[in-house]
């Protein structure tokens, strides 16, 4: 336990759980999860406010930047481990050294959590206590550390996280068959930028033309400052840049079907066996899912699979929005004679003059048009 002042954080208690008795109802819970509930409900009290109070006073330690609570937990008692996936009420939580434990979530977590359907997301790193049990690896989280590079889905309003952790995207696209699509890359440039990641534009099946021909498009790129790899998993170009890219890192990998996932994946290693030519998902059998997925890289690192990322366009961006979040206009869209410039059809706009005068790549900025829905 640090020495750091401890905060009282006022709570609201979830609907549910109003109905119930609140004297023994943690303790009741870690019994019925086998636990020893004292160390952990040493910190959490029930403030005198009747059986109808909503609210419960925790004592945490600390409060992270985002105003998430992060309970205070024994740290001593605890592990370090990284969910690779939810599914229902438990957990599977990998730890350093590889082994997988199936945990359920400690209930403050779920008080805590600002969104009920996801208190735990694959790529969480978590702070877990071992259950002991003789024959099953098994355990309770503790606490959640705060998330960076979280993915998210909007529905009904809501943003839901789909992912956490995640230190890049993979915009993976082919130089051809299926044909090069540039736009489609801004496309998932948009919707990375948007999300605060890390975007890794990577070109593969460069075998099938001269790369010569990709370079006034992939300079482009290059020159907003965004890594790009030149890649074919048919003659081994580029393999190891991307799979050293990739080493201890969490990759989200996105892209149209048929451009080389599964096989870029399966390159930078074969122990995934990723099924190849294959629409759907990622992994071979029966296996399909619907949420995220962790999946272990041999070499350190892991890949997140998740169908509905594939083609990524999960985000509702405002057309607003849109020229901020292309890298090579934003220097220029508030020398606008008019605020609310489109950059479309106004005169003094400094996006148009800068087309005009090759300051500003003219695809690029037909790919504004097009995704401003202008
Ligand atoms: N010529 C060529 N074909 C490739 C390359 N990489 C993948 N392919 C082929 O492209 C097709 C689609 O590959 P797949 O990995 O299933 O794409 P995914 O849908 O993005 O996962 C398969 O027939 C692969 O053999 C490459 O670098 N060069
Ligand atoms: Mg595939
Ligand atoms: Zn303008």
């Amino acid at each position: 336990m640090s020495a750091k002042k401890a905060k009282k954080v006022r709570v609201a208690f979830r609907k549910n759980r109003t109905g119930r008795a609140r004297n023994n109802d943690l303790t009741r819970e870690y019994d019925h999860e086998s636990f020893d509930g004292d160390a952990t409900t040493a910190a959490e009290r029930i403030s005198g406010k009747g059986n109808l109070s909503r609210y419960r006073t925790v004592i945490s330690e600390e409060r992270a930047e985002d105003g998430t609570v992060l309970p205070s937990v024994d740290t001593e008692a605890c592990m370090e481990g990284r969910v690779i996936r939810v599914h229902g009420l438990n957990s599977t939580v990998e730890t350093g050294d590889g082994r997988l434990y199936t945990c359920t979530t400690r209930r403050i977590l779920k008080t805590l959590s600002t969104d009920q359907r996801h208190v735990v997301v694959a790529g969480d790193r978590v702070l877990f206590r071992d259950a002991e049990q003789p024959n099953r690896l098994e355990g309770m989280i503790e606490r959640i550390e705060p998330r960076t590079g979280t993915l998210c889905r909007t529905s009904r309003y809501r943003k839901h996280v789909i992912v956490s952790n995640i230190d890049q995207v993979l915009i993976v696209s082919s130089a051809a068959e299926p044909d090069f699509k540039p736009n489609l890359i801004d496309r998932m440039l948009l919707t990375t930028e948007q999300a605060g990641l890390l975007p890794v534009i990577v070109v593969n099946k460069v075998d099938l033309v001269d790369p010569a021909e990709l370079q006034p498009v992939v300079g482009v790129y290059a020159q907003m400052g965004y890594r790009v790899l030149l890649v074919s998993v048919k003659t081994g170009m580029g393999i190891d840049r991307l799979r050293r890219l990739m080493r201890n890192r969490e990759s989200v990998v996105s892209g149209q079907s048929g451009v080389g996932k599964s096989s870029l994946l399966n390159a930078i290693d074969p122990g995934l066996d990723l099924r190849v030519g294959d629409i759907g998902t990622a992994n071979k059998g029966t296996h399909t899912t619907t949420t995220a997925e962790l999946i272990r890289l041999s070499g350190g690192g892991y890949v997140v699979d998740t169908p509905g990322l594939r083609q990524f366009m999960l985000w509702d961006i405002i057309p607003e929005e849109v020229a901020g979040l292309f890298r090579d206009l934003r220097p220029y869209e508030h020398l606008c004679r008019f605020p609310d410039c489109t950059h479309s059809h106004e005169d003094g706009c400094a996006i148009k003059n800068a087309v005009a005068d090759g300051r500003l790549d003219l695809r690029r900025y037909e790919s504004y048009l097009v995704l401003r829905g202008t």
